[in-house]
């Protein structure tokens, strides 16, 4: 009998999370969350089983577990979970909704998620427990790495690679060839031209609010 597959969190990544699980045609056997245990038996038609306790009491060969909490700057929580289960012998699945294009010789490591209407083109890697968003595009001989958000429509041409636990917003651009170092974080809209060291932010163009300009 294949393993059960349970979600850790219940929040807005876990909503897509579950779609895309569900659009492939898996059943998610049961969902832990502290904010519904103890007060929800089920949580979008899905079994409640508590919080990450309920989890732990489980054996970790008998479920398949997906990381439903999602990463913005500065929260380390999806990656702390995905730590603290994986040391606990827990094994995470990758997800992939069945929109998504892959090219050739593409490598997704175990963990890795890939939403919908995401493109990873020919030879790219994308790491462990990383998330590339809705529609998000990486193409060719990218080197993504481990516990990084490429948010919803993020564009990477050819040949960038991007360290570990980086976040890369809503709509950014990264020309082709950059290297972008851990921990950097790319503002939303912003375009990437040249290479970033660790830990640095990128800010894209602050938009100038005018009041009273608007359609009505
Ligand atoms: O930007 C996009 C497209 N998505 C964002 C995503 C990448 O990150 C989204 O808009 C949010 O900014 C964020 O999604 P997330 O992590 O789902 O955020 P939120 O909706 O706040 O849900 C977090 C869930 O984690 C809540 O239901 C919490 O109760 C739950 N939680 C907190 N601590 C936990 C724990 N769940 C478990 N299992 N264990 C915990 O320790």
């Amino acid at each position: 009998m294949s393993a059960k597959i349970i979600l850790v969190g219940a929040g807005g990544h876990a909503k897509v999370v579950l779609d895309a699980l569900q659009a492939a045609g898996l059943v998610v056997g049961g969902v832990v969350d502290p904010s519904l245990a103890g007060s929800s038996d089920y949580w979008r038609g899905v079994p409640v089983l508590g919080d990450d306790r309920d989890l732990l009491k489980l054996k970790p060969g008998d479920v398949e577990l997906v990381n439903g909490i999602g990463s913005m700057p500065g929260q380390s929580l999806r990656r702390e979970i995905f730590r603290k289960l994986t040391s606990a012998g827990f094994n995470f699945l990758s997800v992939i909704h069945p929109s998504v294009i892959t090219g050739s010789g593409v490598r997704l490591m175990a963990s890795a998620q890939l939403m919908a209407g995401a493109i990873v083109q020919a030879d790219s890697l994308v790491g462990t427990n990383t998330i590339v968003n809705t529609s998000a595009h990486i193409d060719h001989d990218c080197k993504i790495g481990s516990d990084v958000h490429i948010a919803p429509g993020v564009a990477i041409s050819g040949g960038v690679q991007i360290g570990d636990g980086a976040h890369i917003g809503t709509g950014a651009s990264i020309i082709q060839g950059i290297s972008l170092g851990r921990g950097v974080v790319v503002g939303a809209g912003a375009v990437v031209v040249r290479n970033v060291p660790d830990n640095a932010r990128v800010m894209g163009p602050a938009p100038r609010v005018t009041p009273g300009q608007g359609m009505e």
